[in-house]
Formats: structure tokens, C-alpha cells, sequence
């Protein structure tokens, strides 16, 4: 049987990865942080068929341990400070944990297992000021965040040690994916929860930052198939991983108020609190490389997913 370590197995993508690699029938390991009440709801489910071991990507020893409790034969790494807002509350943190933490987390399979695949987390964020639309794996990186260029200094980690030590590591460089999973604090879950709230007559408006900010959004489910794909090939490379479609935050809150019968423009202000620093206006994917080498297409378009997260929403208010 084969053996996993997933790092950040609480998270949105983790929490999916873990049941795609359940039904591969993988041997499942996560490394969870200690917190003061434990953040074990989206993995609630399948507690009982997977083993978790206490690290931190901040922290070499525990990781260290972590690859040797698991002995895998894939290691994906999603943990990360991954709000890009808090990024720059928390600079030297981000870069600690989603920068370093990877170099740590490299040189603990370096040592520990070095056969063992591994998926890097890379980001669209690292396209940030876009230099040609759409992007893709050959397109110029200009982060805009200490979110962005710590992920960028992780995506070139994950190269060097491909090319300096021989690691099958591979970056999947992917786009916005969203889900009823999705931390309340990202703009897609913030709307979807609002108009529950809203709906219910618990809110009366949603105030969000820049409404002109265009993301290409897709399902998580259909993402963490491509990470699984990524590690299945032969040679470790890097991939985009997109819808190839683009839409701005309002149409998405547009949507998303419609689902429930409201028209947004009654309940939506702006609130100059949410702007950024600086902004990323435009992300666009091209996925073609993922299609081709790895057979990778989403299978949720972005009508369907906001139906979705706005129906499990809803529900959940009624409840
Ligand atoms: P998420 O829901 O925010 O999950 C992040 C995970 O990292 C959580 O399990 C969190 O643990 C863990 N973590 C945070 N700090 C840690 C630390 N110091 N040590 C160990 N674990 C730590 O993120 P996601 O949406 O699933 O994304 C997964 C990865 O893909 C992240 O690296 C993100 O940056 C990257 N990414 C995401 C997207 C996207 O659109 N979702 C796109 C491109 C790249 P707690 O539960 O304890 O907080
Ligand atoms: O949902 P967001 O916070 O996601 P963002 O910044 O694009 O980052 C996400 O995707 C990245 C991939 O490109 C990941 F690497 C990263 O970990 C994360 O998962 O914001 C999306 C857009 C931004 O342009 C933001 O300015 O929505 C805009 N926005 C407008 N009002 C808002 C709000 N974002 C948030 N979070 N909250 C608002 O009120």
C-alpha cells in the first residue's frame, strides 16, 4: 500500500486531496498544528481512516518526524499562511511559513525519503502583475504580496531541488478553486455565506473590497485531481492548472444573490477596509500543458460552483 504525508490536511484542498487518495486506497497521514481548539471539521468525516501527526511548517524537527512516522511515497505540501490580505499584516510570518517552510519541508524528504514525490502548492498569485493574459507556465512572475513572493521563492525551491539533488518535485501553479469548504475569510465564501446570512435575516448588507478584481475560478474537487496526476508521471514538472475562463468579484456576488432570488445591488457596499495594498486585477489560466501531459479537465464550471456553495450555505443557516 502506499504511504502519504499531506501537510495542511485541514485545510479546503487537503481535506479533498485526503478523500481522493482514500478512494486510491493510499495509507493517509496529515500533519496537523497544535492549536488551542483543533480545526478538525472538514476532515470530521474520515478522522477514523487516516492518522495524524502533531508538526509545523515552522518547526524542522517535527517535520523531520513527520516524513519518518509516514515513510511516504508522495508528499503534498498545502499548508500555508494562504490569506493573501493577512500577508501583509504578517510579512515575516508568511514568508516563514509559506517561503521557508517549504525549503524545510524539501530538506526533511532530502534526508528522510528521498524517493518520495512531492506536490508544491504553487499559487497564480505569483503572476500577480500580469505580463501577458492568459497565463501560463512560461509567463513572467511579478507577485504583488508577501503571499506572492513567498510562494514564489517556494515554486523556485521546489525546482532547485529537482535540479540540483534529482527530487521528483513538481509545482502545480494553480488558479483561484473554491468550494463550500472554502475559509470564510476568501471573497467567494465570504459572499456565499452573506447571502445565507442575509437570506435568513441574519445580515442586512455585505461590505467587500475591489468588486472589478477578475479571477479564474474553479471547483477544488476538480483541482486536487490534478495534484494527484501531477505526482503519477514519470518526470516532475511544473503545470498550470485553470478553468480558462475569467469573471470579476461583482458578477460572482451577482450570481451568487440570484441563486437565492436578491439582487445584489440592494445589499452590496464597498468598504474601502477590503482594498489591498496593491491588487491583483486580472488572473486568466491556460491549462493547455495540464490537459495534454496529465488528461487534466474541471468538470464544475463557475455557474455550477456558486450554485453550490450558495445552496450548502443556505442550508447550513437553516439548520
Ligand atoms: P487553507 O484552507 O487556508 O489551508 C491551509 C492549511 O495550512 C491549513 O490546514 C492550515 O492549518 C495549514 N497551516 C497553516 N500554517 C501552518 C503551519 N505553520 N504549519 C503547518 N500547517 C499550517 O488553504 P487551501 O485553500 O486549502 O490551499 C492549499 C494550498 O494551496 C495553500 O498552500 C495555498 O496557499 C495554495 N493555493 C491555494 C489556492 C486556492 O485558490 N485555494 C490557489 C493556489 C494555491 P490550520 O487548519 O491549523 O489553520
Ligand atoms: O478570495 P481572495 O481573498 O483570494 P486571492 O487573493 O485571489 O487569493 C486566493 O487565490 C490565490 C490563487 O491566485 C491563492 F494562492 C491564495 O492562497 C488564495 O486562495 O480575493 C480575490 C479577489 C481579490 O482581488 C480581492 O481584492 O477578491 C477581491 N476582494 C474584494 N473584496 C476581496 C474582498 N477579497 C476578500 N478576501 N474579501 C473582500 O471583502
Amino acid at each position: 500500500m502506499k504511504s502519504v504525508l499531506i501537510t495542511g490536511i485541514t485545510g479546503q484542498d487537503g481535506s479533498y486531496l485526503a478523500e481522493l487518495l482514500l478512494e486510491q486506497g493510499y495509507e493517509i497521514y496529515g500533519m496537523i498544528r497544535r492549536l488551542s481548539t483543533p480545526n478538525l471539521s472538514r476532515i470530521e468525516h474520515i478522522l477514523e481512516k487516516i492518522e495524524l501527526i502533531e508538526g509545523d511548517l515552522t518547526d524542522q524537527s517535527s517535520i523531520n518526524n513527520a516524513l519518518k512516522k509516514s515513510q511516504p511515497n508522495e508528499v503534498y505540501n498545502l499548508a500555508a499562511q494562504s490569506f493573501v490580505a493577512t500577508s501583509w499584516n504578517q510579512p515575516v510570518l508568511t514568508g516563514d511559513v509559506t517561503g521557508l517552510g517549504t525549503v524545510r519541508i524539501l530538506e526533511g524528504v532530502r534526508h528522510v525519503c528521498p524517493d518520495a514525490r512531492f506536490y508544491q502548492a504553487s499559487s497564480s498569485e505569483m503572476f500577480g502583475k500580469v505580463n501577458e493574459t492568459p497565463q501560463n507556465e512560461n509567463t513572467m512572475f511579478y507577485p504583488r504580496s508577501p503571499y506572492g513572493f513567498a510562494k514564489l521563492y517556494a515554486h523556485w525551491a521546489c525546482i532547485n531541488y529537482r535540479e540540483s539533488y534529482g527530487m521528483h518535485s513538481s509545482n502545480g501553479i494553480l488558479f483561484n478553486h473554491e468550494s463550500p469548504r472554502r475559509g470564510i475569510e476568501f471573497v467567494t465564501r465570504k459572499i456565499t455565506d452573506a447571502v445565507a446570512r442575509i437570506y435568513h435575516g441574519a445580515a442586512k448588507e455585505l461590505r467587500l473590497g475591489n468588486l472589478e478584481a477578475k479571477r479564474d475560478w474553479g471547483y477544488a474537487g476538480d483541482y486536487v485531481k490534478a495534484m494527484w496526476l501531477m505526482l503519477q508521471q514519470k518526470e516532475p514538472d511544473d503545470y498550470v492548472v485553470a478553468t480558462g475562463r475569467t469573471h470579476s468579484v461583482g458578477e460572482f456576488a451577482e450570481l451568487a444573490f440570484r441563486e437565492a432570488g436578491l439582487d445584489w445591488k440592494k445589499y452590496v457596499k464597498t468598504d474601502a477596509k477590503f482594498i489591498r495594498p496593491a491588487e491583483v486585477n486580472l488572473l486568466l489560466g491556460d491549462a493547455s500543458k495540464a490537459r495534454r501531459v496529465l488528461g487534466w479537465e474541471p468538470e464544475v464550471t463557475f455557474e455550477e460552483l456558486v450554485k453550490m456553495m450558495v445552496r450548502e450555505d443556505l442550508k447550513r443557516y437553516e439548520k
